[in-house]
């Protein structure tokens, strides 16, 4: 094999949001970054959502096969838990690989912690109220995605009903969904990916910025004393040569399992790596709405203009939803006493589940509560130093169980998903309330966590890796927190305050160009 040198101010491994966000970032604030991904580039826009594709937008079924597809197990089973002790076992760990990572197939769904429930205090209140200001305008997050759909008022309205207790601030609402409509087809929604973070650099006209697919990173080679890292060896899977790419700063972000993975073949071992391992428990259930919910809909003055014009198209429809009503985006936040996260949508089929064909899919709607576990280091992702995986890498196990205040937290979340459910209608047959398989949930966080002590974390409040001084990691892993809303934004938001740091300036305004230089996510807002 011959060995190129790449020189570089950045590599960024992994190209998911998180790469993004960290590239478009310090691409804009003036450095030559290089992010490879071992994963292939899957759309011609790199990154790009594939759910934009017109032929998923409209089947769950069908998108729900592909993403299937590209969810990789990573995992082999664990030794040396207790086995009375594993009530549940994450033997299948996936990841996804490809340019864009998750995001090439992921629901958008972008609600921010809760501020005391969910969030770190290593970064103050109000950064956090900005950084997600910030994220949210990258990611293209709103709340209007679907706020004209019949289906989704009826539900927010059922809802708000059955939960007037809830305090101020965190009632039903609209979930936050990193989605535009399309204005050119409104029936059709552009999907956010990498690309959308990526801005211009997916479009290829910066100097400064290359994305590299099917480059896997092998490891980082850090100096004699530990405390850099020198170059990084980088295997190209398409000429199969091995590059040597020597940067100024290293960021990886390849995911919560990925990322301390590399850092172990690395050698760089900080003692709290892939502890305190966090996976949201979530329960489940599909319900058909009750007759009185779907009778209100005629009745409706808000709804009279579409359920006139849908009766005069199709008269024999025993239904006064138009066909092609959008799904409903529904959230309850977490709060203090509820430190569960609910999402009242439609989404993918889990998969051993048989799709009910015999229903009307306007009638149908899933509820996923997702609950929060306590951060402790016997749960974790360990790599074996014997066997690899199928890139070569060490391979991942898992160790992991649930105290007795997580489980009995997940029995209150499970008895009020089914009181929404009961305020909706009744149980889809064969989607009755259950806990999810451990892992689909997707969202394992803490392996890489952030923290102000080196001896319980692995990088510090500015993302970089305790005592490796050129050494960044972003992504899920980060997040040290008991969490139980989707983690995508708090991610992201974390990358934007750690490249900003690389940058040398917390805050845009000071990142040494004019204003009115800066291209959209470098101009400031307020
Ligand atoms: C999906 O089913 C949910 O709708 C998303 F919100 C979630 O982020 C994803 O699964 C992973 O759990």
């Amino acid at each position: 094999m011959s060995h190129q040198r790449i020189e570089v101010d950045v590599l960024v491994v992994g190209s998911g949001p998180v790469g993004a966000t960290f590239a478009r970032t310090l691409v804009e604030g003036g450095r030559s970054v290089l992010v490879v991904d071992a994963g292939p580039q899957l759309s011609r826009r790199p990154g790009e959502h594939l759910k934009n594709h017109f032929s998923y937008q409209h089947s769950h079924e069908r998108f729900g096969a592909l993403v299937r597809g590209h969810l990789h197990p990573v995992s082999s089973p664990g030794g040396g838990a207790d086995e009375r002790d594993r009530l549940i076992s994450l033997d299948a760990g996936v990841a996804t690989y490809a340019v864009g990572g998750m995001a090439t197939h992921w629901t958008g769904v972008t609600p921010r912690h809760h501020p005391t429930v969910e969030l770190s205090d290593a970064i103050a209140a109000t950064e956090w109220d900005q950084l997600y200001d910030d994220a949210e305008a990258l990611l293209g997050t709103g709340t209007d995605l679907t706020a004209h759909a019949v289906s989704h008022q009826v539900v927010l309205d059922a809802l708000t009903a059955e939960y007037p207790e809830l305090p101020e601030g965190h009632g039903v609402r609209h979930l936050p969904m990193a989605a535009r409509r399309r204005t050119d087809n409104p029936r059709l929604v552009r999907w956010t990916g990498a690309d959308t973070i990526l801005g211009p650099l997916a479009d290829g006209d910066r100097d400064g910025f290359e994305l590299r697919e099917q480059h896997l990173c092998r490891r980082l080679v850090p100096s004699a004393d530990g405390s850099r890292i020198e170059y990084a060896e980088v295997e190209d899977h398409l000429t199969w040569r091995t590059l040597r790419v020597v940067a100024d700063t290293y960021v990886v972000a390849c995911g919560a399992v990925l990322t301390p993975q590399l850092l172990h073949a690395s050698g760089v071992r900080p003692p709290a790596l892939g502890r305190y391992l966090t996976e949201q428990p979530v329960a489940f259930c599909q319900i058909v709405l009750s007759d009185e919910l779907v009778d209100s809909v005629a009745a409706d003055e808000r709804f009279a203009e579409q359920v006139a014009a849908h009766r005069a198209a199709h008269p024999g429809d025993p239904l006064p939803i138009p066909l092609d009503d959008a799904d409903p985006n529904v959230w309850i936040p977490v709060s203090a006493d509820r430190p569960w996260h609910c999402q009242i949508h439609r989404d993918l089929p889990y998969a051993d589940m048989a799709p009910n064909r015999g229903v009307d899919t306007r009638l149908v709607v899933d509820l996923r509560w997702f609950g929060l576990v306590d951060p402790r280091p016997g749960n974790r992702v360990l790599f074996s130093d014997t066997e690899q995986d199928g890139f070569g890498l060490p391979r991942p196990a898992f160790e992991f169980s649930l105290s007795e205040q997580d489980r009995e937290r997940q029995h209150r979340m499970m008895a009020d998903l089914r009181r929404a459910a009961s305020a909706l209608g009744s149980y889809l047959p064969g989607a009755e309330p259950r806990f999810i398989v451990p892992t689909l949930p997707l969202h394992i966080a803490g392996t890489a966590r952030m923290g102000t002590d080196a001896d319980t974390s692995v990088v510090d409040p500015g993302s970089r890796v305790w005592g490796v001084d050129n050494l960044y990691l972003g992504g899920n892993g980060l997040i040290p927190t008991p969490n139980a809303s989707n983690p995508t934004l708090t991610s992201v938001a974390m990358a934007l305050r750690a490249a900003r740091g690389i940058l040398g300036t917390q805050h845009p305004l000071t990142a040494g160009r004019r204003a009115d230089e800066r291209p959209g996510l470098l101009v400031p807002r307020r």
